[in-house]
């Protein structure tokens, strides 16, 4: 063990230095002591607990690195921007917890560092209202963790508007090599952990990693394959718009160079029985006249760790804390939902005040499906006798939007409006960016005896999924893909299959009925969220995970630096002689290139 380079101050025993052990074992005699123990059963007797436990505890992780290029990666103003949802909200949520759990686990080794946290993201000279135009921003609530941002570049120059994660492949390379460059003069030292996120930050995690010799971890949130069905058989199809030979190809690349994978879910891995993991769906496959994977990815494979995200629970917190309730927000609140205004911000009316509020929010794309729930409810008598619907969701006037999939969606909100004659039982909130404002809304919701719902077609993870469950919201989400294993039907939420809209009306209509009759079956379920998050879903219980994975699998990379060699080797190959090609081909050329198969070497 080797922290010798780390400043000391406080340190109570240095005699143990004398006997060869470098600071860091403890600052008090009792830790001291414990770690002694466990070197020692180590030594004797290995166990894979022990070992864990030992390796979560040494001094190994004081700068981190966290790669999120795409979309606008602000603390402000750009929920509801073009690719910038969730990813965002979790990452920023993720620094200020895994700060937290370093200082203290800095503290417990009884050493006297600071650590560095950088988030490393893309700097967006035009701007558009938000802070990405800034080289450095710092992470409110934090006092060692940063946004640094570093302009996308090519032989034109600096690129200055923002463009689509889609269509971000050419520019990572140069990014990565501008990157390292930054980080180190900010660091004035190399990370010692990086962590990459989505499929672009996941690449430059990759290189960076590589040619810092730094332990790396990947998150996903949402690999595309598997949301766009078939688009690996018909790849060419959609390569103009999408890149999905790039995409996928970087896929391949991050999740095998990387030495341990983050998922948010079990099936997000390896499926359920009916539906096949986003991983396991790079197992193998073919992009026809590309190339073949015939082992893409071994979802077995002791890489692979669920370690689940939270909501912030300083902002998404149970409707009954009413001391902590932010009731001045009572009022913009109200007027949101009931002014019978009709504005570019709100359409629609709820004549009945009193009746309770099911409640939706989502960036409008189309595979968030909430046209689907606007017609589910629209045709459904009893649920609209029962309740009010509102959603939160994209914009309203469709001139507004940059975005194909969001402007359909739009027109078609418009139609069912009408359609349904929904005047009177829907109100339509253009998306709402802030956050402490969205906390009080879901419990305002709650304290009409609401609930949430979350009807995605498909669904990576789902933090609103969280956060209404967080605030002892009753919630309805998607079967298929996170919330799935979420929440437990009829226990902690309810499951419904946005591919039957009917029956899933029927089942809100249903809870509904029953809380009228039997107001304890609201409480049941929004206690049964509650539990349920309490028990899995927190960025403590995230934290403390990730930062003992750290260290398991740094000291893993230093111990299996060898047998790792040949798949580096096959990867470094297959990034210059194929990922290049793509990057830099237009796609009619694509489709001449040599066609390969990727086996990643096992051992
Ligand atoms: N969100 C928001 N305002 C909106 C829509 C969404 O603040 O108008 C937030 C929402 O509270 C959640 C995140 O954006 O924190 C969306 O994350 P989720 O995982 O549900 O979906 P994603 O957008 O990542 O697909
Ligand atoms: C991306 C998604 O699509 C969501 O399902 C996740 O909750 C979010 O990222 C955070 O991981």
């Amino acid at each position: 063990m080797d922290v010798a380079c780390r400043p000391l101050c406080f340190c109570p025993f240095p005699r143990i230095q004398g006997m060869g052990f470098e600071r860091g074992w403890g600052d008090t005699a009792e830790r001291t002591m414990e770690m002694m123990h466990l070197l020692s059963d180590i030594l004797q007797a290995p166990d894979p607990a022990s070992l864990e436990t030992f390796l979560g505890r040494v001094p190994m992780v004081f700068n981190v690195v966290i790669l999120s290029p795409h979309g606008y990666f602000g603390q402000a103003n750009v929920l509801g921007m073009p690719d910038t949802g969730g990813q965002i909200v979790y990452i920023l949520d993720q620094v200020r917890a895994l700060e937290s759990e370093m200082l203290l686990r800095i503290k417990k080794q009884g050493l006297d560092f600071k650590p560095r946290i950088l988030i490393v993201t893309r700097l967006i000279p035009d701007a558009k209202g938000t802070t990405c135009n800034q080289h450095m921003e710092r992470i409110s609530g934090t006092d060692y963790t940063h946004i640094l941002r570093v302009p996308f570049r090519s032989e034109n120059g600096i690129l200055r508007k923002w463009i689509s994660r889609f269509d971000v492949w050419p520019y990572l390379e140069t990014f990565a090599e501008d990157a390292a460059s930054e980080i180190v003069a900010e660091l004035q030292a190399i990370p010692d952990f990086i962590i990459g996120n989505y499929s672009d930050g996941n690449l430059v995690a990759s290189l960076l990693a590589y040619k810092m010799g730094v332990t790396q971890c990947t998150i996903a949130h949402a690999l595309e394959k598997t949301k766009y069905p078939n688009s690996d058989l018909y790849w060419k199809k959609f390569d103009e718009k999408y890149h999905f030979s790039c995409q996928f190809t970087a896929d391949l690349l991050a999740m095998n160079n990387a030495d341990f994978i983050i998922t948010s879910t079990y099936q997000e891995i390896a499926g359920t029985k009916n539906t096949v993991g986003q991983y396991e769906s790079h197992t193998a496959f073919t992009l026809p006249g590309l190339y073949r994977v015939v082992h893409g990815i071994d979802v077995f494979d002791p890489k692979f760790n669920i370690v689940s995200p939270g909501a912030d629970m300083t902002i998404y917190f149970p409707y009954f804390e009413k001391k902590k309730r932010l009731t001045a927000l009572h009022v913009p609140i109200e007027k949101m939902l009931f002014d019978p205004e009709q504005t570019d911000e709100c359409i629609g009316t709820l004549d009945d005040r009193s009746k309770p509020i099911l409640f939706s929010m989502a960036r409008l794309d189309r595979v968030k499906n909430i046209t689907g729930l606007v017609e589910c409810y629209g045709k459904n008598t009893k649920l609209r006798e029962l309740v009010n619907l509102v959603v939160v969701a994209g914009f309203i006037d469709a001139k507004k939007s940059k975005d194909r999939e969001e402007i359909d969606e739009i027109v078609k909100m418009h139609d069912l409006m009408s359609k349904y004659s929904l005047k009177g039982q829907f109100r339509w909130i253009t998306s709402q960016t802030n956050r402490a404002r969205n906390g009080e809304l879901y419990r305002y919701v709650a304290d009409t005896r609401g609930a949430f719902v979350q009807p995605a077609f498909y669904e990576a993870f789902g933090l609103t999924v969280v956060e209404a469950m967080t605030c002892a919201l009753p919630t309805f989400a998607t079967v298929h893909g996170g919330p799935a294993e979420i929440i437990e039907h009829g226990v902690s939420g309810f499951h419904i299959d946005p591919y039957h809209p009917d029956q899933t009306a029927e089942q809100m209509a249903d809870f509904f009925q029953r809380c009228k009759e039997d107001p304890s079956c609201w409480n049941k379920i929004s206690d049964g969220g509650l539990q349920r998050i309490y028990e899995r879903y927190t960025w403590k219980i995230y934290s403390e995970r990730l930062m003992t994975l750290a260290g398991v699998y740094g000291f893993w990379k230093h111990v299996s630096k060898l047998e790792r060699r040949e798949t580096r080797r096959y990867l470094e190959m297959f990034y210059i002689l194929k990922f290049r090609d793509l990057v830099s081909a237009p796609v009619l050329t694509i489709c001449m290139l040599p066609c390969y198969v990727f086996n990643i070497p096992v051992f």
